[in-house]
């Protein structure tokens, strides 16, 4: 799996997305389907296609992820009843889109993960 997809197009401002963040590692922007009231995604620029390809490399990126995830959590005002992410990889975790990306989720009570 080594195409780009429609995320390096959003990331390069080739095709339309409500982008909340953009620096030179990441780029945020809503999610198309939300499944909660704040859905958003975080993304590194450069492509990765799954969480197996990343590389030592990768690390700023992925911790940039974190940071602006807990940074948008904040500007959403859901940081203190507290929200959820998620990253997906490969079929049995549903991944759909092949360029890596934390889903951010809150906004209402999401439930438990694990019983
Ligand atoms: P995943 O199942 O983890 O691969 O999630 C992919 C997410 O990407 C899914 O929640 C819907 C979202 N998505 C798919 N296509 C687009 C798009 O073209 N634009 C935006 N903003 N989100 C998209």
């Amino acid at each position: 799996m080594s195409k780009e997809t429609i995320f390096s197009q959003i990331i390069r401002r080739e095709i339309q997305a409500h982008i909340l963040y953009q620096d030179e590692l990441v780029t945020a922007f809503s999610d198309i389907s939300p499944q909660t009231p704040v859905h958003i995604l975080i993304v590194p620029n450069v492509f990765i296609p799954t969480l197996n390809d990343v590389k030592k490399q990768h690390e700023p990126a992925l911790g940039r992820m974190i940071t602006v995830a807990a940074k948008i959590a904040h500007e959403k005002g859901i940081s203190a009843d507290g929200y959820r992410l998620v990253m997906n990889c490969n079929d049995h975790a549903g991944q759909e889109i092949y360029h890596i990306h934390m889903h951010l989720l809150g906004g209402c009570p999401l439930g438990p993960l694990f019983k």
